[in-house]
């Protein structure tokens, strides 16, 4: 029997392996041996000290802005490893952990939050498209790209990223009707950490849960705990392999919290009281996998500070590597829109070099 009729998407019944306490469901286990699933944890904790870092190197005025992932490294941890070589990823703004798991280096993802394009440029054979700020467009896109290689013939599966907010798109719900009409081998992630800057959950939408969109378009759609690793890769993997063998596109919906701010350029404070925060603390996807690993005898605080060190060691080097690069010249945010510049590109672009002289 299938997970997707197992967990009804109306019902919110959410699927979960890994308690908060770090204990297993009766009947459930992990999908790794012990020495994967720590090497997840090891990753994991390179993630949350990266995205630390990049919070501050935005406070110190080495990034331009900022989209924190701090409390949702489960969800993209879990779903990008569920993919296979020659799949594709189509992340939202906000997707650091899924981009590192695809094989992108820090150095590269770091430099676009820097402002240069070439953070954008996936190399040859990392198949992770650029940031999509315009909220929810990039659904259509892997819709597109996974339509395309089905009428090729090829096995490869899109996965695509958005949050709570993006479902209250036309672009998701056009996305979310065309994959169903034409099964296309894609699987939506909606990481609902809770709000759209903002807007809170309970003000998106009336639906129970966002999982159960998928029923209006005809295919899967559950409702996973996105802070537990063990159920976000499984039902993943469920979907992945579903889309692969022509079963067609799934709705995931990570249940899951963004502690931090939406970006740098907010305070969360004014929309978000402290009593909000405080209940998710101990749901962390962090806390509950020690707890895991040190029952194991896999953790204890030791192999933390050792892991901690070399992150921060290969962390720093990130940043050197990535401040080295050439900033691009101005004229490239122009450049490139059209062929050949318009006369209004033209006029900001000597407006903007006017500023700056
Ligand atoms: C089309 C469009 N409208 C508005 C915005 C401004 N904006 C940026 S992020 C955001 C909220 C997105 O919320 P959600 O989809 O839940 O993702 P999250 O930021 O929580 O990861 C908005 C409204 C935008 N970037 N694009």
């Amino acid at each position: 029997m299938s997970l997707f009729e197992d967990y009804d998407p109306l019902k919110g019944n959410m699927f979960q392996i890994l308690k908060p306490d770090g204990t297993l469901r009766p009947g459930e286990k992990s999908p790794w041996n012990d020495q994967e699933t720590f090497d997840l944890y090891q990753k994991m904790v390179f993630i949350r000290l990266a995205d630390q870092r990049a919070l501050m190197l935005q406070r110190q005025g080495r990034f331009g802005t900022y989209a924190p992932i701090w409390g949702q490294e489960a969800c993209q941890v879990g779903s990008a490893y569920a993919l296979q070589k020659g799949d594709w990823v189509f992340p939202a703004f906000r997707e650091m952990g899924a981009t590192l798991i695809m094989g992108i280096s820090l150095k590269n993802f770091y430099l676009y939050w820097m402002g240069n394009e070439m953070g954008s440029r996936a190399p040859e054979g990392i198949n992770v498209m650029p940031v999509s700020v315009p909220v929810g467009t990039q659904t259509l896109h892997a819709v597109g790209a996974a339509w395309a290689a089905k009428l090729k013939g090829d096995k490869v599966v899109t996965l695509v990223f958005f949050g709570d907010g993006a479902t209250s798109k036309g672009d998701f719900h056009e996305a979310m009707n065309f994959a169903g009409v034409f099964k296309t081998p894609t699987v939506f992630f909606c990481q609902n950490n809770q709000f759209a800057i903002s807007v809170p959950r309970s003000l998106q939408t009336a639906s129970k849960t966002l999982a159960q969109k998928a029923i209006a378009y005809g295919f899967d759609g559950i409702q996973v705990d996105g802070n537990d690793l063990f159920a976000v890769y499984t039902a993943a993997k469920e979907a992945v392999e579903k889309a692969r063998s022509g079963g067609g596109p799934t709705l995931i919906e990570g249940v899951t919290f963004r502690f931090g701010p939406h970006t740098t350029a907010d305070d969360p404070t004014k929309y978000r009281r402290e009593e909000e925060i405080e209940p998710w603390k101990p749901l962390d996807p962090m806390v509950r996998l020690r707890l895991y690993l040190k029952e194991k005898g896999l953790w204890r605080e030791e192999v933390e500070g050792r892991l901690t060190e070399k992150s921060q060691q290969e962390i720093d080097q990130a940043v050197k590597d990535a401040e080295a690069v050439p900033m691009p010249e101005v004229e490239e945010i122009f450049k490139y829109v059209f062929a050949e510049m318009t006369p209004p590109l033209k006029e900001q672009m000597e407006y903007l070099k006017s500023t700056l002289t």
